[in-house]
């Protein structure tokens, strides 16, 4: 690859290659040139998923995919490597590691490397990272709320929290499966303005609502999550009054 292109891999299986170079994918490519690896599934290769020449400094970016059944599945220390929305048995050494589960992919097996029902990888990829309208069967890319990761979309939905308002919300989640907790935390309680700060003008905030139900829970004056604001919080705001968020 020559210095600054870029290189997409998109609806691609490659798999069970047994070669001389122990790497499913090798790229010999220019220091500032570009691989997007996209809904692929790299699976079952001899030694490494992906990797470059020796000398050659790629950078990888690895969305919606599937990296399964190597040795390894980078041999970059030290490259530009991202790798979000997708299955690898592999933890990042350097690099983005941003939504990747370590969990057994379920591919159907004997040779077909779609997903069986329940696959981790249902829903896992990121919609706004699709790059064909079809998969590798020719099947449509986005099926239910959320794109699958790999080469192959399965028509199964994918069950999880599906209360927006929950702080465990999936939005790629069809189905709800009863797991939804509570909203979150605010990450500064008392600081009703959002300002930084919990001091005087968070105080006239919760006065002002003192003694009534908002019946959301952390609404601004509820310290504790029970959706009202009373006493309770009060104590609670006081304890941290003065003080600035971290
Ligand atoms: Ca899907
Ligand atoms: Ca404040
Ligand atoms: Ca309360």
């Amino acid at each position: 690859m020559a210095s600054g292109s870029t290189a997409t891999m998109d609806n691609c299986l490659i798999a069970n290659n047994f070669n001389t170079t122990g790497t499913g994918v090798l790229f010999s490519a220019a220091n500032d040139a570009q691989v997007e690896v996209i809904n692929t599934t790299i699976a079952d290769n001899d030694g490494l998923a992906l990797a470059s020449t020796a000398g050659s400094f790629p950078t990888f970016h690895v969305e919606n995919s599937i990296l399964w059944g190597h040795n390894f599945n980078f041999l970059m220390s030290g490259l530009g490597l991202s790798i979000r929305n997708s299955i690898s048995d592999d933890e990042v050494f350097t690099g983005v590691d941003e939504n990747v589960v370590h969990l057994d992919p379920l591919f159907v097996g004997g040779g077909d490397y779609s997903l069986q029902v329940g696959s981790p990888a249902i829903g896992l990829g990121e919609n706004a990272e699709v790059f064909s309208p079809l998969d590798l069967a020719f099947n449509t890319r986005v099926q239910n709320a959320g794109v699958d990761a790999g080469a192959y979309e399965s028509p199964f939905t994918l069950a999880g929290c599906t209360d927006m308002t929950a702080c465990n919300y999936n939005p790629n989640a069809d189905t709800d499966d009863g797991s939804c907790t509570g909203p979150c935390a605010p990450a500064c309680p008392g600081d009703f303005n959002n300002d930084g700060f919990i001091n005087a003008s968070d105080l006239l905030v919760l006065l002002a609502v003192f003694n009534t139900n908002c019946g959301v829970a952390y609404c601004d004056g509820d310290m504790n999550g029970d959706t009202s604001v009373d006493t309770t919080d009060l104590l609670a705001f006081l304890s941290v009054f003065g003080t600035a968020c971290e």
